[in-house]
């Protein structure tokens, strides 16, 4: 195996995911990458450089040069800031996509993971336990283009033997690295409050329920589907995948349990109406079925660990 290349390193998910390759594979293997010209705080330890997935001469290069067989391909604009700035989401999220499957295509790589999100679903989809396949309309420009991404992902895989392989993220909640844009995001903005000031004002109304998950469990999915047998991804557009449910509400109320003094209040933006758009809860059996996807985390545990380890000073 050659060396594993994570792109977008320096975002939530790149963070975390770095950290766990380097455990897994030996940090001589694994490359972190973003376009922000020095590393952050969390991977000054790591093989960094700065790279623009945009740029695809950039990108052969550095596969040529150290080697690389694996990318995890996490550079995208989230849901909230897409909607701000529509060209730029579609162009960033569409052209890195092609840019890593062109590598594949070209053989030049050999295997892909780009994440999914369950805001490929939409306002028609049903809302309750989403099946794997059903309708979907996204209404966000970020959904749009996961939808597109992923019916690209299965016409490489289908046309080029490209082996592509995906997860549609819920939303993620974590302590080492901020989330940025999304609109699950309250999720995580709550604690570094409740610790602060022991007090929130959500952007979403109190019984917005949407998918959620503990970044572990996020993280050992993502590296659990790209270690499985090829034959075992039976679905190359993208798996639904399940950690918890939970509205803003309930979730206050389980700080609460650790913090008697918490309190919540609620003022709405653009967000709630993106939020509406996107489904309550996900079935994921086909994760389940074809590579032994179960979660770990619910939202007690993910409290408890959310208030014992963040750190006050990232935000
Ligand atoms: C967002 O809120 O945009 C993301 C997502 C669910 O993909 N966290």
């Amino acid at each position: 195996m050659g060396k594993i290349l994570v792109i977008g390193a320096a975002g939530q998910i790149g963070t975390e995911l770095v950290l766990a390759l380097e455990k897994e594979y030996g940090k001589s293997n694994v490359i972190a990458s973003d376009v922000k010209p020095e590393p952050t705080v969390a991977l000054r330890e790591s093989n960094y450089l700065s790279l623009d997935v945009m740029n695809a001469e950039a990108l052969d290069r550095v596969v040529k040069e150290y080697g690389v067989s694996e990318i995890f391909l996490l550079a995208a604009l989230l849901s909230a800031t897409a909607e701000k700035n529509p060209d730029f989401a579609w162009k960033l999220n569409m052209e890195g996509l092609f840019n890593v499957l062109n590598l594949a295509r070209d053989k030049k790589i050999e295997k892909v993971f780009w994440p999914s999100s369950i805001a490929v679903f939409g306002p028609t989809t049903p809302k309750d336990m989403t099946p794997q396949c059903t309708i979907m309309e996204p209404t966000t420009v970020y959904g749009i283009s996961k939808q597109s991404g992923e019916q690209w992902c299965n016409y490489y895989h289908r046309k080029y033997d490209v082996d592509v392989r995906s997860i549609r993220y819920p939303g993620l909640i974590s302590y080492t690295s901020l989330p940025g844009g999304g609109t699950t995001d309250y999720a995580v903005d709550i604690f570094y409050h409740a610790k602060r000031s022991n007090r929130y004002t959500c952007f979403l109304s109190e019984n917005t329920a949407l998918p959620m998950m503990y970044m572990e469990d996020a993280i050992r999915a993502t590296i659990q589907i790209m270690q499985s047998p090829k034959e075992n991804i039976k679905i190359r557009t993208s798996y639904n995948l399940a950690g918890m449910s939970f509205t803003p509400k309930l979730l206050a109320e389980a700080i609460k349990e650790r913090l008697p003094g918490f309190g919540i209040n609620y003022a709405t933006d653009f967000r709630q109406e993106i939020a509406d758009s996107w489904p309550n809860s996900i079935d994921d059996q086909d994760a389940k079925n074809d590579w032994g996807w179960s979660m770990s985390y619910d939202l007690s545990a993910t409290v408890k660990l959310m208030l014992e380890n963040i750190d006050e000073s990232l935000m």
